[in-house]
């Protein structure tokens, strides 16, 4: 018998049982187990029923995805469903914990299927760039319909216990804890009702009569949300065949649609998207049982933006957090903020009413230090000036415990100048957020040169705690994201005075599968936030903080973005769409005429290529200069905090697809018609291009 697949006898019932920590993943082990463990139970004559449970936190949580990319090892799963299917005795399947993908298509095959009312059940293929390839496609249509079974395949989201019952995907939610109870319930009511063998396949009331249009629609709305992937359109032709085929057929045409996007690029990059976010975790040099501190209470100060969406971080965690600003109105607006978003949330069914007044008790404003004396972690959400930040921490210094946790959410400042304004620098951290902070996923925590490991364990371990994506970072002017994002926005800006408009600009970065070009982007955050940055940095000297005339002339009319309804581009007001507006086309060219710049034709190609290997060779400086230790580490960064898109990778994962030697060429190329220091050939790059290698070979 199999080590990870056992078969025992309860009664008259079979139980088979998988046990593949950590989540039942189907690997060869486990299909092999399965097959074993089947053909006992149909041999077994003690046995009228067969029970197929799992152990663990989870039934089976999917195909191996560690497999995928390499030959795959028999039994194939379809093979192992199809004998699931066609079993001789009832099969029922008790589900907890997360039933997906290729774990819930054996449960499909099933005779009957009960989960606990905790347990969730999906497909979530679509968001690897794959479709259920063994048999789902083909078994969910066959219990719930085509059009519910398009709808669960092409979120690739789970749903609820209750929901799937509702569904017809299960026959019972059981209340008690225990899987294999409730799977031993339903086993003796089936044999107490003299339930015989139910094969989904050769189900057929829930694909008769389908409305022949139901396809285009779906193909329709694909073609407008999801038309530069590859999976979501096959999906909808499998699904289509479930309906249209006789089963094998159909199973058949799933296995060539499958097999298609296996072979995908997107498939590529979305299972090292998928890995990339908890590969991160792990930490070079920082052993997983480091100690932690016990963090139990926070407090934010800065009671702004930043801070607010920083203080529900960790009130939607279960944390007590306190919120502090130095002025009393400007605390009571940031605490309303607060109930203004949760509110939100809750119209849009989201939260309960319970659940707002619940998270909004746990948050506690306050105007005194001293009511920090206890938090285990104080973050700082400060206005971005040193001086400011600097009196910040030196209070902290005096009125925290020891052992306290010392945060900055700085974005671009030196975190080692903060932790200098205390006696405790190996207590200071950086926890770098991105706005809106209680929505975007990446946390970049900043590295200081004396930060204890003991802290840099916490903090990455609070990451995870609060939902985020954490990825350590070192030191620099805009740590990791936002100094490859300044890359961009640089050659977005040159490539406008070359002769492109910020329109063309912004759609050739849409088409790459960014939500936003750069221009829309300023105009999201503000283009009064740059201006007044700029401003601090032209204010202290910085050679490198170029004025950028008519961006900040537009600052200087008033016209920061979406905040006033117009920017670079105009908005009708209330809405968000970026509408090209023909006085900032009129402002550009008087600018460049000022500046003698002749504009030119710029290809979309030029425009993709120069902004993506610009970060690609900024991202190589970064690896050589330590800031961040991995490509995995940019890949995550680029993938939760600026949306790059996961079907293409990371940004080194897709460099690596295109080639170094081409990026290599070209980015030298850019350097011999441009110059600049931002255009010198990273050594990194140069090195792996001449060796035939990839960021991936790192
Ligand atoms: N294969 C291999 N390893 C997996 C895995 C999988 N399917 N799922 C998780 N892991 C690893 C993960 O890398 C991590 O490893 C550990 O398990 C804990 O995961 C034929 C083709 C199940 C909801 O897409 O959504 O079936 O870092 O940190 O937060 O049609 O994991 O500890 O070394 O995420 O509690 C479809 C993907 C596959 C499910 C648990 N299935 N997994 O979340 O833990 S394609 C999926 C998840 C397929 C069929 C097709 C989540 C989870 P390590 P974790 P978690």
């Amino acid at each position: 018998m199999s080590s990870v697949v056992s078969y025992r006898r309860v009664g008259r019932v079979g139980v088979i049982t998988v046990d593949y920590p950590p989540v039942n993943a189907v690997g060869v082990g486990v299909r092999n187990g399965l097959r074993s463990a089947l053909d006992a139970g149909l041999a077994d004559a003690g046995a009228d029923i067969l029970l197929l449970t799992a152990a663990g936190r989870t039934f089976m949580a999917g195909a191996d995805i560690k497999e995928f990319g390499k030959p795959s090892q028999p039994p194939i799963l379809p093979e192992v469903i199809a004998a699931f299917d066609a079993s001789a005795k009832p099969i029922v399947a008790a589900i907890h914990g997360t039933a997906l993908g290729g774990g819930l298509e054996v449960a499909l095959a099933c005779h009957f299927r009960v989960a606990l009312r905790s347990a969730k059940l999906g497909l979530p293929e679509v968001k690897l760039g794959l479709l259920p390839g063994a048999g789902g496609t083909q078994r969910l249509p066959r219990l719930i319909g085509p059009a519910k079974a398009l709808d669960m395949i092409l979120s690739g989201d789970p749903v609820t216990a209750a929901t799937a019952l509702e569904l017809g995907l299960i026959d019972t939610v059981d209340d008690g804890d225990s899987a294999l109870d409730a799977g031993l319930r339903l086993a003796e009511r089936a044999l107490a009702e003299g339930w015989a063998p139910r094969p989904t396949s050769a189900r057929t009331d829930k694909i008769t009569n389908i409305d022949p249009d139901l396809f285009a629609g779906y193909r329709a709305t694909l073609a407008k949300r999801a038309r530069h992937l590859f999976s979501p359109h096959r999906c909808v032709d499998a699904v289509e065949a479930a309906v249209a085929l006789p089963f094998a057929d159909g199973v058949a045409r799933e296995r060539e649609l499958f097999f298609a996007c296996m072979e995908s690029p997107q498939r590529a990059g979305l299972i090292h998207s998928f890995f990339a976010e908890r590969e991160v975790a792990k930490i070079p040099g920082l052993p997983a049982d480091t100690p932690k501190r016990d963090v139990r209470s926070v407090a934010v100060i800065g009671a702004g933006t930043m801070g607010g969406g920083i203080a529900m971080c960790f009130a939607n965690a279960g944390f007590p957090v306190q919120l502090l600003d130095t002025a009393a109105e400007a605390l009571e607006r940031g605490v309303q903020a607060i109930r203004r978003n949760y509110e939100a949330s809750a119209k849009k069914g989201k939260l309960t009413d319970a659940q707002v007044e619940s998270r909004m008790a746990l948050i506690r404003p306050t105007l005194s230090y001293d009511d920090l004396a206890d938090a285990d972690l104080v973050i700082e959400a400060a206005f971005e000036n040193m001086e400011i930040k600097r009196r910040i921490f030196a209070e902290l210094d005096r009125v925290c415990k020891p052992g306290a946790i010392l945060a900055t959410n700085t974005s671009t400042l030196d975190v080692n100048a903060i932790a200098a304004a205390t006696c405790r620098p190996q207590d200071v951290v950086g926890m770098h957020f991105f706005s809106p902070a209680n929505v975007m996923r990446l946390l970049e925590n900043v590295r200081g040169a004396q930060t204890a490991d003991d802290v840099l364990a916490t903090v990455m371990d609070l990451a995870r705690r609060i939902g985020k994506v954490g990825v350590l970072v070192g030191v620099c002017y805009g740590f990791v994201g936002n100094r490859i994002l300044h890359q961009r926005g640089r050659e977005s800006m040159a490539l406008v005075e070359e002769g492109a408009s910020p329109q063309q600009a912004d759609r050739v970065l849409t088409e790459f599968g960014f939500p936003l070009g750069h221009f829309a982007m300023t105009d999201l955050a503000g283009i009064d936030v740059g201006w007044r940055i700029r401003e601090e940095r032209r204010k202290s000297g910085d050679p490198d903080a170029q004025a950028v005339n008519w961006l900040d002339a537009l600052a200087e009319q008033g016209r920061y973005g979406q905040k006033t309804s117009a920017g670079i581009y105009r908005y009708e007001p209330g809405s968000r769409v970026a509408i090209p507006d023909p006085a900032v086309d009129a402002l550009i060219s008087a600018d460049r005429a000022k500046r003698g710049l002749v504009p030119r034709d710029v290809s979309d190609d030029e425009i993709r290529d120069r902004c993506l290997y610009a970060m690609v060779n900024e991202a190589a400086k970064i690896l050589d200069e330590g800031i961040a230790a991995r490509p995995v580490d940019v890949d995550a960064i680029w993938l939760h905090g600026y949306g790059f898109p996961a079907h293409r990778g990371g940004l080194l994962f897709w460099a690596d697809q295109v080639g170094l030697p081409v990026i290599a060429k070209a980015i030298d190329g850019y350097h011999a018609r441009f110059g600049g220091s931002h255009w010198e050939l990273s050594p990194l790059l140069r090195r792996l291009a001449q060796e035939g290698r990839g960021f991936r070979d790192l």
